[in-house]
């Protein structure tokens, strides 16, 4: 089948949802595909005013997470279409029942996102049921309801085609990342919200924020106040409030954040508000690894942190360390000859320093693979690697026992706009692991926004639909992927339309990073 065909396949799947046709509705058009699916040939119709229910759950909904993500998945189904027409009295769908097991709506690494949706093909009082732990895999069942709903123009209401539907759905990785850069170019706070959206869209379910680099410092940390004078102006930059707003506004969704302070490198825009953290003023990078002061300021950023990102792990980045301004600096290479150290003793002194300053607030690190491949046996034992330069990283560090998540930027990198949707999809984390207790270790994989050459105008058709590629690879079982890509292209096709219409800038398959359609 030639590319143009494909599209065109694409085009007409949207057109069958359109005007009803029966075309898709074989499950197909699930994305990410659910662990377990099953379903039957009996027609749903609803309206407006689907009830939830609750009753027999353990879970009280005080912060309202549940009703909330309820009332979203209804905007998003009827937000798109008018719904005004009636619904018949045989196979009308009276609403969702909601049992949830556990109490807690605590939500960080690991908490459990399984979720059973049935879908009865009809009788009195038909409700559909979800079962799940937590409300998280709750709303993960809600996403999943909403893309079997199909308007149908004619009788102006919602359809549940081929019920009953008999789900049982969980994640095959607990980390299913994306990351956004908010010092290349400032993104402001609607934007981020929009990605945090979509992201729920696709089930991923953790918001890498790379907050500062070297290019600006947007953030306010309250205990070295002057540090968000490396913003790029007065107006692009986060208060603790909005980025506590973020923080909240992720975690009901489901939708963990990871901030990112990348250190030594990486971290010019620090010494906007305090010049002495640079070893010269012609040469500002890495920090200043002779200062105590720079640990100083580390210890405060992240103690600001520990009361706004309640993700158990912290990104302390460690790549790209250039450390010719510490050799080439003279109190910094006479403070290194005193301590006997090296250059690279000094990368590494700084990185384990770095670490421990994080472990003493309580979170877990996270750094670069850099890290791992220069002194990994040095590293605290409680140290993810983050995969990036290379494929078969992951492998090495799974057997020397540390926990790993994978980023290769051959094919998760997405600011690379030559990368393909085909690409992301058959990027396999667990490539040549086949150990089990090795592939453990392998807690996720993540895709890379880095904002170079993107920012708010662009970001979402850049992320979209590729991202959603790597979502499913991270999300469904092995069993259920396609092992050629082709064989998904007509259902991610029509995912894309769907974010479309959700207002979400997905960019067509066959556009962004590709040559002209052959003819
Ligand atoms: N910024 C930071 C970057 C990159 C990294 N770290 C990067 C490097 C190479 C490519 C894309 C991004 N822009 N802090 C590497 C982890 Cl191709």
């Amino acid at each position: 089948m030639s590319l143009r065909e494909m599209s065109g396949i694409g085009a007409a799947v949207v057109a069958g949802v359109l005007v009803g046709f029966s075309l898709i509705v074989d499950g197909l058009n699930l994305w990410p595909m659910p662990a377990s699916v099953s379903y039957g040939s009996r027609t749903l119709y609803f309206s407006k005013d689907l009830q939830l229910r609750t009753e027999e759950s353990n879970y009280s909904d005080v912060s309202g997470i549940l009703k909330d993500g309820f009332s979203r998945m209804i905007d998003v189904i009827q937000t798109t279409h008018v719904v005004d027409g009636n619904v018949p009295s045989s196979g009308a769908l009276h609403g969702l029942h909601v049992r949830i097991f556990s109490l807690d709506d605590e939500l960080n690494f690991g908490t459990d996102e399984t979720y059973k949706l049935f879908i009865p093909e009809s009788g009195d009082d038909t409700y559909a049921y979800i079962e799940a732990q937590t409300v998280y895999g709750a709303l993960h069942a809600f996403e999943t309801f909403s893309q079997l709903c199909i308007f149908n123009f004619d009788t102006r209401i919602y359809e549940i085609h081929s019920a009953p539907w008999k789900i049982v759905d969980g994640p095959r990785f607990p980390y299913r990342g994306l990351l956004i850069d908010t010092s290349r170019h400032f993104l402001p706070l609607p934007i981020i919200k929009k990605v945090i959206d979509s992201m729920s869209f696709t089930k991923l379910n953790v918001l890498h924020w790379h907050i500062v680099d070297r290019e600006s410092f947007p953030i306010q940390t309250p205990s070295y106040p002057n540090l968000w004078k490396g913003a790029y102006s007065y107006s692009e930059r986060y208060t603790v409030d909005d980025a506590q707003e973020i923080v909240q506004y992720a975690k009901i969704r489901g939708i963990n954040v990871l901030a990112e302070i990348d250190v030594p490198g990486h971290a010019h825009s620090w010494g906007f508000g305090y010049p002495s953290l640079w070893p010269a003023v012609d040469c500002p990078e890495p920090l200043d690894v002779s200062k105590e002061f720079a640990f100083q300021v580390l210890d405060g950023i992240l103690s600001d942190f520990k009361k706004i990102f309640k993700f158990k792990f912290v990104h302390l980045g460690g790549d790209e360390v250039n450390t010719t301004c510490w050799t080439t600096t003279p109190h910094i290479s006479k403070w290194l000859k005193e301590h006997h150290m090296n250059a690279s003793d000094a990368y590494t002194y700084f990185v384990l320093r770095a670490q421990k300053i994080a472990l003493s607030h309580d979170y877990e690190v996270i750094n670069w693979e850099e890290t791992f491949n220069n002194f990994g046996e040095k590293l605290s034992r409680k140290t993810v690697i983050h995969n990036w330069l290379g494929r078969g990283v992951a492998e090495k560090v799974v057997a020397s026992g540390l926990r790993c998540i994978v980023s290769n930027q051959d094919k998760w990198y997405l600011d690379h706009l030559d990368a393909t949707w085909e690409g992301f999809y058959m990027n396999e984390p667990l490539e040549n692991i086949t150990k089990p207790e090795q592939q453990k270790l392998v807690l996720g994989g993540e895709v890379c926004m880095w904002g170079e050459t993107v920012d708010a105008s662009d970001i979402e058709q850049t992320i979209w639909p590729r991202a959603a590629a790597a979502a499913e690879r991270l999300w469904s079982p092995i069993g259920k992927l396609a092992t050629n890509p082709n064989q998904v292209a007509t259902r991610l096709a029509h995912f894309r339309c769907l974010l479309n219409q959700r207002g979400v800038a997905a960019a067509p398959l066959f556009g962004l990073g590709r040559a002209i359609p052959p003819h």
